[in-house]
C-alpha cells in the first residue's frame, strides 16, 4: 500500500510541480547565437517529474532515501557546456540500481536542464562557412521515435531541436511513441508538449511496431520538404541543421548524416566525435565505423567542410528529401523492432542512384549504450535482428549474402519463412545496380572476398607443439601493440584478433577478432587451425598484397626505431606501405614488401598462457618450415 501511496503522490507531483525544468537562457552566452530559433523567442517550459522515469518494479526496490535523493530537476549548473555530471556515492549507487531501465545513467540525465548549453565543437572552417539563408532552405519535419525513453533525455532532444534550429526551416516536430508503457509519456508528456510554442505533435502506436514502422508512421504524417530522423536521446548543437538542409538543396538524392558525437552514458559529458570516420559493416552485417582512407583524406584536404561519402549510415540520425524517401520505397515495412534498416537503406540509396554522406559541419550528440534497454516482444532479439538482416542480404547483396550466412547460420535457417518479393520488385523498378558495383565503386577498400583475392586460412607449416602456442597481440596503450606467445584457448572471445598458424588441427592458423563494441582494440594470435567456418581465422589476401581480416584489420609491420628489427602487428587497414606482403607460391614464404623480411615463427616459445613474447619478421632463409606458410582457400559461395 505504501508504494501505491508513494506512486500516486509522485503522479500528482508530475502534474502539479512547477519546478522549472529549463534554465533561463540569459546566463549562457552560447544561447545568444540562437536568436533565430524558437527558443530565441524566450520559450519557457515547466515540468516536474519525480522518479517518473521508473517503472513500478524498479521504484519498489528503492529506499526512501534514494527516492528523496533527487528532485529530478536541473541541479546547479549540472552538465552545462556539455560537462560531466558529478554524483555522490549514494547517487551513483542509485544510478546503478536503475541502470537497466534505460541502459544509461538516469540520475545524471535528470540533473541536466532540457536546454543545457553545449560547446561549439565545429571546426573553424565550418563556423565561417555560409549557407543559403533559412528562408531559401527546404523545410524539415523532425521525426523522433521512441519506446519507453526517459523523460529528460527525450525532452532534451526535443528542446535542443527547438533551440538550435532556424525557425523558418523547422516545419514541425513529430514524436512517435512506439507503444510505451511508462505513465509519464502519456498525459504528462502531452501537457508538457502543449506548452511548447512550436508545431509539435505526438503520434502513438496502438501496438508495438518497432522503430522502423514507427518512423514510417512519422514520415506518413510529415509535411516538411525534408525528413530528419533523430533517436530519442540526442542533443543537437549549434548549426547542426543548415549543412544538412543546404546539401539536400544542392542534391536531392544526397542522404545526409551529422557527425555523431558521444554523450557519455554515465556522466552525460558531451564528447566531440571523430569527423574522419565513415560507416561500413562487417561480414556479420554489423554496422561499424572505419577510418576514412588516406587518399580520401588527402582529396578532402582542399575543403575540410565537404561531405564525406559513407558506404553505410549508422541509422538513427539523418535527413532525406521527403519525396525522394517515398520514391526510394521508404523503409522495408516488414522489418521488426530494431536493426538492419540502416544497412538496407544505405545499400538501397547507393545502388539505386543516391548517396549517403556524413557532413563534418553538422554535429549531433547521441547517448551510445552498451546494451539495449528494449524488450523484443514474442521473439528473441537475435531472431528479430537476423530476420531483418536476411531481408537486407536477400534483397541487396546478391552472391555476397552467402558470406553473411556463413557467419550467421541461424539466419540461414530463417530464410525459408521470409518473403522479400515486394522489395525485390522495388529494386527492379528503380533499376538499381548490383552489390558488386556497390563494393567496387562505393567501398573499394572493403574486406569482403573478391574473385581475384584469396579467401581462406593462412597456415604455418612449422610443426607446432601439443601446447599450440598462440601468437597473441595486445594493445598497450597509445596505439602501440605488444605481441606475445600464449597457450591457445579454445574459446576465443570476440575482443581478440588471432593470427593462427598451422595445418588443420595440428598446425596453427592466423586468426583475427574485433574489439569490444565501441573500442577499437584488436588482438592477433596464432592458434590451432579449425575446420569449420571460424571467421576469425579467415583472411583475404588481395591481389594488391594486403592481408585483411574481418573488421578492416590488416597485417602490417613496423620497424623498431634505430634497429633492423621489425615487429608484426595488426592495424586498421589504411593503404600504408607497411601493409603489403608477397607470397611465394613455390617457396611458400610470406615476404613483407617494405622490409624484405619473411614472416617467421615467434622467437621464443610461450611459457604459459599469460607469457608475452614478441613474434618475428626474419631475414629470409633458404628452406625451413619456420618461414613456410600455406594459403588454404575456404568456400563461402
Ligand atoms: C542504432 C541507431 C538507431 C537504429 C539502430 C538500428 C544511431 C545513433 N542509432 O542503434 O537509430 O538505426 O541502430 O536499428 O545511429 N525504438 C522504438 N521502438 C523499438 C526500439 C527502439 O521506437 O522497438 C526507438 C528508441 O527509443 C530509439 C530509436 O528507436 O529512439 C533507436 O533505438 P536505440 O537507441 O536503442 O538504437 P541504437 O542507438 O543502439
Ligand atoms: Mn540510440
Amino acid at each position: 500500500i505504501g508504494f501505491v501511496v508513494l506512486w500516486s503522490f509522485f503522479t500528482v507531483m508530475i502534474l502539479v510541480a512547477q519546478d522549472q525544468y529549463v534554465r533561463s537562457g540569459a546566463d549562457y552566452d552560447e544561447r545568444k547565437t540562437t536568436e533565430d530559433s524558437y527558443m530565441g523567442r524566450g520559450v519557457q517550459v515547466v515540468v516536474g517529474h519525480y522518479n517518473g522515469n521508473l517503472p513500478d518494479e524498479k521504484r519498489k526496490n528503492l529506499t526512501e532515501e534514494q527516492l528523496n535523493a533527487n528532485n529530478y530537476k536541473p541541479v546547479g549548473d549540472a552538465g552545462e557546456m556539455g560537462k560531466a555530471v558529478k554524483l555522490n556515492a549514494m547517487e551513483e549507487k542509485l544510478a546503478d540500481d536503475i541502470w537497466s531501465v534505460n541502459q544509461f545513467n538516469l540520475v545524471a540525465s535528470d540533473r541536466i536542464a532540457f536546454n543545457r548549453s553545449l560547446p561549439d565543437v565545429r571546426k573553424k572552417a565550418c563556423k565561417e562557412k555560409s549557407y543559403p539563408p533559412p528562408n531559401s532552405l527546404p523545410t524539415t519535419s523532425v521525426i523522433i521515435v521512441y519506446h519507453n525513453e526517459a523523460f529528460s533525455s527525450l525532452l532534451r532532444t526535443v528542446t535542443s531541436v527547438i533551440n538550435r534550429s532556424p525557425k523558418e526551416v523547422l516545419k514541425e516536430i513529430i514524436l512517435v511513441d512506439d507503444y510505451s508503457s511508462r505513465e509519464f509519456l502519456k498525459t504528462a508528456l502531452d501537457k508538457y508538449v502543449a506548452t511548447l510554442q512550436v508545431p509539435i505533435k505526438v503520434i502513438r502506436a496502438t501496438e508495438r511496431v518497432g522503430l522502423i514502422r514507427a518512423r514510417l508512421m512519422g514520415a506518413a504524417e510529415a509535411k516538411g520538404d525534408v525528413l530528419t530522423f533523430l533517436d530519442s536521446h540526442c542533443e543537437c548543437t549549434n548549426g547542426w541543421l543548415e549543412p544538412l538542409l543546404g546539401r539536400i538543396k544542392e542534391d536531392r538524392k544526397a542522404v545526409v548524416c551529422p557527425v555523431i558525437d558521444v554523450i557519455n552514458d554515465r556522466t552525460f559529458a558531451y564528447q566531440k566525435g571523430i569527423e574522419l570516420f565513415r560507416g561500413g559493416f562487417n561480414w556479420n552485417l554489423q554496422f561499424r565505423w572505419y577510418a576514412v582512407p588516406p587518399h580520401e583524406i588527402k582529396r578532402r584536404s582542399v575543403d575540410g567542410t565537404s561531405p564525406i561519402a559513407s558506404p553505410t549510415m549508422a541509422g538513427g540520425l539523418f535527413s532525406i528529401d521527403r519525396k525522394y524517401f517515398e520514391e526510394l520505397g521508404g523503409y522495408d515495412h516488414e522489418m521488426d523492432i530494431w536493426g538492419g534498416e540502416n544497412l538496407e537503406i544505405s545499400f538501397r540509396i547507393w545502388q539505386c542512384g543516391g548517396r549517403v554522406e556524413i557532413l563534418p559541419c553538422s554535429h549531433v550528440g547521441h547517448v551510445f549504450r552498451k546494451a539495449s534497454p528494449h524488450d523484443f516482444p514474442g521473439k528473441s532479439s537475435g531472431k528479430i535482428l537476423n530476420s531483418n538482416l536476411v531481408r537486407v542480404a536477400e534483397v541487396w547483396m546478391d552472391e555476397w549474402k552467402h558470406l553473411f550466412y556463413k557467419t550467421a547460420p541461424q539466419a540461414l535457417q530463417l530464410k525459408h519463412s521470409i518473403d522479400v518479393s515486394d522489395r525485390i520488385e522495388i529494386r527492379k523498378q528503380l533499376h538499381c545496380k548490383d552489390f558488386d558495383w556497390y563494393l567496387q565503386n562505393v567501398w573499394p577498400e572493403h574486406f569482403l572476398p573478391k574473385p581475384d583475392s584469396m579467401f581462406g586460412r593462412i597456415k604455418h607449416l612449422s610443426a607446432s607443439s601439443s601446447e599450440y602456442p598462440c601468437l597473441h597481440w595486445a594493445q598497450v596503450g597509445g596505439g602501440s601493440k605488444r605481441a606475445s606467445l600464449q597457450k591457445c584457448g579454445d574459446n576465443f572471445d570476440r575482443t581478440e584478433v588471432y593470427l593462427q598458424i598451422g595445418s588443420a588441427l595440428k598446425h596453427e592458423c592466423i586468426v583475427s577478432r574485433p574489439g569490444e563494441p565501441g573500442k577499437r582494440h584488436h588482438t592477433l594470435t596464432l592458434t590451432k587451425c579449425t575446420l569449420g567456418f571460424d571467421m576469425w581465422q579467415i583472411w583475404i589476401y588481395t591481389k594488391e598484397g594486403q592481408i585483411k581480416g574481418d573488421e578492416h584489420q590488416c597485417l602490417s609491420a613496423i620497424q623498431v626505431s634505430g634497429s633492423q628489427q621489425w615487429i608484426v602487428q595488426l592495424k586498421e587497414c589504411g593503404e600504408y606501405e607497411n601493409e603489403f606482403w608477397d607470397y611465394g607460391t613455390y617457396k611458400k614464404t610470406m615476404v613483407h614488401r617494405q622490409s624484405g623480411l619473411c614472416l617467421d615463427q615467434p622467437i621464443e616459445k610461450a611459457k604459459d598462457a599469460s607469457d608475452i613474447k614478441t613474434p618475428s619478421l626474419q631475414k629470409c632463409s633458404r628452406g625451413g618450415r619456420r618461414q613456410q606458410w600455406e594459403l588454404l582457400r575456404v568456400d563461402w559461395l
